[in-house]
């Protein structure tokens, strides 16, 4: 490798080669000279806060320095990276997660308290980097922790919001809106101002025949908007690789900017043209699991693949190797079909820029990409009008409609008698406007389709995907079940229980082999052992406690039973199923005599998670749970044996919170709706047991921890079309008990009964698609039979126990490994100092 710096001068370089502190004292050193001399401050003004940024500055130069060595050694190795393309990353607080992986947090916490602050109430003081609206986005940064964790050369792409994720607020039940203004101070990223990409929107297509008679396609005319880089480090666990995060955030290109216009007097216009620059990476979309067609979010879309893209490119041809090689150096993984315009530029790339043939450009494409599909439902589904296409993106149409031309002859070929076949399968749907299938171009465009559990996996292949896997084969798609990182959703959100277990299996390495932990079923009778881990779970619980009396004012009983749903409210998810359970048994209570009442389980339920802004229904819920809690917290006759909380504004550093306190937690979709789900897997991995129906990951864990330790319900995935029909067509019969939960809202028990009329209609008068009738019976007795199985503490003990001895299957480390063997054929990059790096807790 080239280096700046002749050979005479290096030895001052050496000399004076940046270390980072090793010790405690090192690590005062440089936090009071950062909060000095970087911030400004000095121990007459050192709040948290001041406490918490030299804290984070003195671990981010210890990153840095493995941060530039990793990417010098994976530059030098000269070998396949994988690059993840998504729009969401979910990272949550980055300092805690740095202590760990760099293994000084010991050096820290002494450190800060002899400096006069607690570590807890720094860490505390980190804004959630909160790019993502849930499972998807946060599945990302599970992965770029595992990939660094097992020492593979991949890069994340994103986009640099400047809004996150809104906070929630609630007023008088119902859900506000506030911004997540997240930048005020981010000291874990670093602008990149000398990498930029301009990135071209509108303008129109110019086809003619240069002067020594080739055929040139230009797209031109169209306005410039610059990506500049923004790199994020993230460090692996163990390990002394640091990969890179890099985020695009949009600004005026300095050719575009028109400083003309500020010399005419123009300045508004001038400032209003930069505005309208910035506004693409300005915030992030706050839909899950629905796609709303806004021309904005095309343009971000764009911006970010053609960005991403053009650096990948930029390096791959440092390498002077051959355009074929391509695919032998780039892996590309699509997260969803958001960034599937990816294959459409470099496609354009490769025909209209490098003038490679197309067939052969085509090949090199579809060897290079990789696609996920995480959802089955519809809604979700993205497709984009052909008529914004061709105005922001006239090349771009030209080149979805010849991959579609060229797909369509194909399979014209093979299924010559199936006329259909060619409508159902083409990109363009003819609707009115006709519309960009945008996940039937992922498919043709990839080489490897997958999706995130098994049964959602089978699903693809025979609902959505169907006709696609009669055109390429079974083997086109297969299935990587989700996992998620131990060290953050085991060791950093739960570290009494993380130290319990390495108590018994000798060390932390479960942190970096998870199926170690299947050791602890040899404790399973272990009476000290299960006085301990009950103990740990009821302190998670105290917090919990303490963090819903602060934020909601409501007092709960931390020996009650914690009944948790926490995730984005979706009708699928069946939010509305819980609390029309919690009513039921409100009523119950209110039927039962003094001694009935004694016998009962006291239970709090506990709700968290965003609504759309747009999502009418979902808000609905929202306030009907908190109306709920209003009357339910406050009946006398009620006391203890029931709460109903609604924790505000959930996020990542609050699931750090909620995930260890619960008891049981609720994955209640209609069965074949949610793909993977993985907060299951956490919940269970933090010794907390499940409800839930068979859907997506719910079947995996139980075949991995036994029948036994689950609470399952419900009708299954391949009964729901026909209950759906009969909804329609046939008797459709509401459930009595169901009914009577009806009848309570009616009488306005919670309130403006018009308020939820809409939440009951859905089930009465417009087909109940979500099945909460069919479900409700079978639902209610399950939760009886927790009560019951509760009231036995050693049982459940050693069920939750045996669940987390059995949960090594879902660490995203099996899940990369499994991403490298069958989708990227890429092997890790081994690290020297790895021997001597680290005894990391
Ligand atoms: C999701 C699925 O709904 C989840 O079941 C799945 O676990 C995750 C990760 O694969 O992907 N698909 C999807 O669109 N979202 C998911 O969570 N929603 C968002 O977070 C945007």
């Amino acid at each position: 490798v080239e280096s700046s710096i002749p050979e005479p001068q290096r030895e001052a370089w050496k000399k004076y080669s940046a270390t980072g502190f090793k010790s405690k004292d090192d690590f005062q050193k440089e936090t009071v000279r950062h909060i000095e001399t970087t911030l400004a401050r000095s121990l007459f003004n050192c709040d948290e806060k001041a406490a918490y940024s030299g804290t984070a500055l003195a671990f981010r130069d210890r990153l840095i320095i493995d941060w530039n060595k990793t990417q010098q050694r994976q530059t030098f190795a000269d070998q396949k990276r994988i690059y993840y393309l998504s729009l969401e990353f979910l990272m949550g607080r980055a300092l805690d997660n740095a202590m760990l992986n760099v293994g000084l947090k010991t050096a820290a916490k002494e450190g800060l308290g002899e400096l006069g602050f607690r570590i807890e109430d720094v860490i505390q003081q980190e804004h959630d980097a909160a790019l993502g609206n849930g499972g998807l986005g946060r599945l990302a940064a599970c992965f770029l922790d595992s990939l660094a964790s097992l020492n593979y050369a991949a890069w994340g792409y994103g986009l640099r919001y400047r809004y996150g994720i809104f906070k929630q607020e609630i007023e008088n039940g119902y859900q506000v809106e506030i911004p997540d203004y997240w930048l005020d101070f981010n000291p874990w990223e670093f602008p990149r101002n000398d990498v930029t990409i301009d990135v071209q929107f509108y303008g129109w297509v110019n086809k003619y025949t240069d002067d020594e008679g080739k055929q040139i396609t230009s797209w031109q005319d169209g306005e410039i908007v610059t990506a500049v880089a923004y790199d994020v480090p993230i460090p692996g666990y163990g390990t002394a690789t640091v990969n890179n995060l890099r985020l695009w955030s949009s600004k005026a290109s300095a050719g575009e900017f028109d400083f003309a216009k500020f010399n005419s007097g123009e300045y508004e216009n001038a400032v209003a043209d930069e505005q309208r620059a910035e506004t693409i990476s300005a915030v992030l979309y706050p839909n899950d699991n629905m796609d709303r067609g806004k021309e904005l979010r095309l343009k971000q879309q764009y911006f970010w693949c053609a960005a991403s893209l053009h650096d990948i490119i930029r390096r791959f041809k440092k390498s002077k190797r051959p355009w074929k090689d391509f695919p032998e150096q780039v892996a590309i993984q699509l997260n969803d079909t958001h960034p599937t315009l990816a294959i459409v530029e470099l496609q354009r790339i490769l025909v209209d820029l490098e003038g490679i043939e197309w067939n052969a450009a085509w090949e090199i494409v579809t060897k290079t990409f990789g696609y996920t599909n995480h959802t089955v439902l519809p809604e979700a589904l993205e497709k984009w009008s052909v008529p914004l296409i061709q105005h922001l993106l006239p090349r771009h149409l030209q080149i979805i409609y010849d991959i579609n031309l060229y797909f369509l002859q194909q399979v014209e070929r093979r299924f010559p008698k199936d006329r259909d076949m060619l409508g159902r399968v083409s990109i363009i749907e003819e609707s009115q406007p006709k519309t960009v299938r945008m996940a039937y171009l992922a498919i043709i465009g990839s080489h490897k389709v997958n999706g995130v559990a098994e049964l959602h996996s089978d699903l693809i292949k025979t609902t959505i995907f169907k006709d696609f896997v009669k055109i390429y084969g079974p083997d086109k798609f297969t299935n990587v079940t989700n996992g998620i990182t131990p060290r953050r959703w085991l060791h950093q959100a739960n570290p009494r229980l993380s130290e319990l277990i390495a108590s018994k299996l000798g060390s932390y390495e479960f942190l970096k082999d998870l199926t170690l932990l299947n050791k602890l079923e040899n404790f399973v009778d272990d009476k000290d052992f299960k006085k301990e881990w009950a103990e740990i779970k009821y302190a998670n619980k105290v917090r919990l406690a303490q963090h819903i009396l602060s934020a909601t004012g409501i007092s709960v009983n931390p020996k009650a039973l914690f009944d948790v749903q926490v995730k984005r409210i979706h009708e699928y998810k069946r939010q509305q199923l819980n609390i029309f359970g919690v009513i039921h048994r409100y009523l119950a209570i209110k039927n039962m005599s003094a001694e009935e009442r004694k016998k009962l389980a006291p239970r709090v339920s506990i709700f968290g998670g965003k609504a759309a802004p747009g999502y009418w229904m979902a808000k609905t819920i929202i306030h009907l749970v908190n109306k709920v809690g209003d009357v339910v917290n406050n009946d006398k006759d009620v006391g203890d044996l029931l709460k109903v909380v609604f924790i505000p504004d959930y996020n990542v550093s609050k699931a750090e919170i909620i995930i260890p306190a619960s008891d049981i937690s609720e994955h209640i979709s209609t069965a074949g709706t949610e793909a993977s789900g993985t907060s299951n897997m956490k919940f269970v991995l933090n010794g907390g047991l499940v409800i839930g129906t068979l859907d997506g990951a719910n079947i995996e864990i139980t075949r991995e921890i036994g029948e036994q330790n689950v609470f399952l319900f419900g009708n299954l995935s391949e009964d729901v079309e026909d209950l759906r029909h009969n909804h329609f067509y046939g008797n459709h019969q509401i459930d009595p008990e169901l009914n009577k939960v009806f009848d309570e809202i009616k009488k306005g028990t919670f309130g403006d009964e018009g308020a939820f009329s809409s939440l009951v209609s859905a089930i009465l008068d417009h087909g109940d698609y979500y099945l909460v009738s069919d479900d409700f019976n079978s639902y209610c007795k399950t939760q009886d039979l927790i009560d019951e199985t509760y009231k036995n503490q050693d049982e459940w003990v050693s069920k939750s126990i045996t669940s987390v001895a059995r949960m090594g299957f879902f660490t995203s480390d099996r899940c990369i490994n499994e991403y490298a063997d069958s989708i990227w054929n890429i092997e890790p990059l081994q690290v020297k100092e790895e021997a001597e790096v680290r005894s990391r807790t």
